[in-house]
């Protein structure tokens, strides 16, 4: 299993630029580049990569994706005056020459696919590029949008050449739609190319009605081209969360890609001139923490557009921190997309109904738009956080959000603990996989006192008192910041789990999700609202039920064919998970369990993207694989293998339908359809 993540920056890539007057592409400038890097070094992140060096592509490579008339111009341009290289500029929608525009861009092809190759020969595990010029509205015959050559584009070509690569999946998280990306590959069923960005019912920049949700792909290609239309700017953290839930994660996990790249645009960041979306940086950890759990690991991102130099390199340090495996920040604001974003989120999914296993039985009907069509300039949702006003003009927004991000970059570094896995487990069950700090049992009387507490009449026996404190010691060192995540084993899961939801809160974590896989003996009380419990189990359990809101069960048997539990994973638990914020998350797995290790693992995966990775495991202590899966898992510097995705059957698409229409009131991630309980937003 490959580790590290590989970073390539070429200063020469700064020596491309604007050499007269132009307002359409002066944002394009180098220091987009060296700011990054800069910022990059002072998070100590660059020494804590793998350095590639980048490399001229060929003609050969570039000539995979593009004419050799449009290699010709852009060759013919290194020594041109600059009257002709204006006049060459002029040829195209958004660009400009200089006579170095073609080496950089050469340079950035190169540096893709030197990635590529690193990330597939197993030289590191993931990585970034850094380019210049960016590369996806450029096409075959065309340079567009700041784009000479489409980097992406000749990567994922060359991935398919040199490897046989038969999945790729390129996801464009650039505020601006990579038409040239959505050309190169819309009959190409081996490319599954997903990208949102501004449209306002084609209004914005590059107007095209092949931008919309109904684009889907052509011939052999139907239902590989996803495109996901914001049709109001202010889009924010959550409106892009939900829509990894609801449309990206889904697909991406039924399509099992053998590699993923993207094109890493930040211009969908708050600041951004071009966007004016509202999303903050540590987002973008997210979203990278989440397309880590694709292809095995192999992660291969790559700049495209991001005009707001601080917005920019902040979130491009969040990129790489997440691809080295820190603990992921929290997001902060209210967790709730927008109605204009649940609208496109409901078209494209019905659009794409036709093409997608896990759709099939999902209810969707095209929608007229509900949000008003009067929309322009006007504003989504706006994130409290944000503190994000209407325009006053450019130059003092830029300076406003400059200010906002200064600060709150200092309140969402948190000292990390680097990832360490405290177990309450020997040696011969899963130390051996990880750095274990192996804990002593606590002084038994204490944990007598701290039991007698709350679950003094649980606790008799001598096994079951010892487990206590081990879990217990394991729980303190994650309470205390010590590790970042901890596994305890547990001769009774819900006894074990009951004692560290209560002392957790007590010790003053404000919210805590368990959840909990099998049968649980107790329900412990969760009313105060300071505990979310999801329990995952075969029926619906004997112990009377608790009328908690905070108590939901989700009956889910995982199917014979495969892993069909990603879908309650995206679909349910992860909305629920966000929406809740947690502060600590507590995974159990006791007796009778009705998922398989690779859904337990994919649980795992994805969880950690919250409570800033913190994560209690308690396992029944007869549980051996399990256990050294979850440890495989809680390291973070390797992908466990969550098996073949299989689509749920109708039964189960029905349960979770139930389970949002009834829920999606109070957890409002849930909501990815305008049908119910949408009034209230
Ligand atoms: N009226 C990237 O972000 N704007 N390119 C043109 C014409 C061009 C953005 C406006 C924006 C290109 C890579
Ligand atoms: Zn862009």
């Amino acid at each position: 299993m490959a580790s590290g993540t590989a970073l390539i920056y070429d200063e020469e890539m700064t020596s491309h630029k604007l050499l007269w007057k132009d307002p359409i592409c002066d944002i394009e400038v180098p220091e987009r580049l060296s700011s990054s890097y800069e910022q990059l070094k002072r998070y100590h992140l660059v020494e804590r990569c793998v350095p590639v060096p980048a490399r001229e592509g060929s003609e050969e490579e570039i000539l995979l994706v593009h004419s050799s008339e449009h290699l010709e111009v852009a060759k013919s341009t290194q020594t041109m005056n600059e009257e002709e290289m204006k006049r060459v500029s002029g040829n195209y929608d958004a660009f400009f020459f200089h006579p170095s525009t073609y080496h950089c861009a050469r340079l950035a092809v190169g540096a893709a696919l030197q990635l590529v190759d690193s990330v597939i020969a197993g030289k590191v595990c993931n990585g970034m590029a850094l380019v210049r010029p960016p590369g996806h509205h450029s096409q075959r015959n065309a340079a567009n949008g700041f784009c000479l050559f489409n980097n992406v584009a000749i990567a994922a070509e060359y991935a398919k050449r040199k490897y046989g690569l038969q999945r790729i999946l390129i996801v464009d998280w650039d505020v601006h739609h990579g038409q040239g990306t959505q050309y190169i590959f819309e009959e190409d069923p081996s490319v599954l190319y997903f990208s949102w960005h501004r449209y306002e019912h084609q209004e914005f920049w590059p107007s095209l009605k092949k931008s919309d949700y109904d684009a889907v792909g052509l011939g052999r290609g139907k239902g590989s081209n996803i495109n996901l239309p914001w049709n109001k700017v202010g889009m924010g953290n959550s409106d892009y969360l939900a829509a990894f839930f609801h449309v990206l994660l889904p697909m991406a996990f039924e399509f099992d890609p053998e590699l993923v790249l993207v094109s890493s645009g930040y211009d969908s960041g708050i600041g951004d001139p071009e966007g004016q979306m509202n999303a903050t940086p540590e987002v973008f950890a997210h979203l990278t923490h989440f397309l880590m759990q694709l292809a095995n690991g192999k992660l291969c991102v790559i700049l495209e557009g991001g005009y707001h130099l601080k917005s920019l390199s902040e979130s491009v340090c969040m990129t790489v921190k997440t691809l080295l495996g820190d603990p992921i920040p929290q997001i902060t604001g209210e967790m709730a997309p927008c109605l204009s974003a649940i609208e496109s989120i409901h078209n494209v999914r019905a659009a794409h109904k036709p093409y997608w296993k896990w759709l099939m039985y999902e209810d969707t009907s095209f929608l007229q738009y509900l949000s008003t069509k009067s929309h322009l300039l006007e504003k989504a949702n706006t994130n409290p956080s944000t503190e994000h006003e209407s325009k006053i003009n450019n130059t003092d927004e830029t300076i406003k959000v400059e200010r906002f991000l200064e600060l709150h970059m200092k309140n969402i570094l948190f000292p990390v603990p680097p990832i360490k896995t405290a177990a309450s487990v020997e040696s011969k069950t899963s130390a051996h996989l990880l750095p274990v700090h192996v804990v002593k049992e606590k002084d038994m009387n204490e944990v007598k006192a701290l039991v007698s507490a709350f679950y003094a009449d649980l606790v008799k026996e001598d096994e079951t008192l010892l487990s206590l404190g081990s879990m217990l010691a394991v729980l303190d060192k994650i309470l205390t910041k010590q590790v970042c995540n901890g596994i305890a084993e547990s001769p009774a899961a819900s006894v074990s789990v009951a004692v560290a939801l209560r002392h957790s809160v007590r010790f003053g974590f404000q919210r805590v999700l368990c959840i909990f896989v099998g049968d649980m003996e107790i329900i412990p009380n969760t009313e105060d609202g300071r505990i979310l419990m999801i329990h995952v189990c075969e029926k619906l359990q004997s112990v009377e039920k608790t009328n908690s809101k905070h108590y939901i069960s989700l009956n889910w048997k995982e199917g014979a064919e495969g892993n069909d539990f990603f879908s309650a994973v995206f679909g349910f638990i992860l909305p629920v998970a966000y929406s809740y914020q947690a502060n600590l998350t507590v995974i159990a797995v006791g007796p009778n369990r009705s998922l398989g290790i690779n859904g337990i693992s994919l649980l795992f995966g994805l969880l950690r993207g919250l409570a800033e990775s913190r994560i209690l495991a308690v396992i029944e202590n007869t549980e051996i694989n399990l256990m050294q899966s979850v440890a495989t898992a809680l390291a973070g510097n390797s992908r466990p293998d969550f098996g073949v995705c299989a689509p749920p059957t109708q039964e189960k698409v029905h349960t979770l339908k139930i389970l949002r229409e009834q829920l999606q009131q109070e957890w409002k991630m849930l909501r990815c359809s305008v049908k119910n309980g949408i009034s209230g937003n």
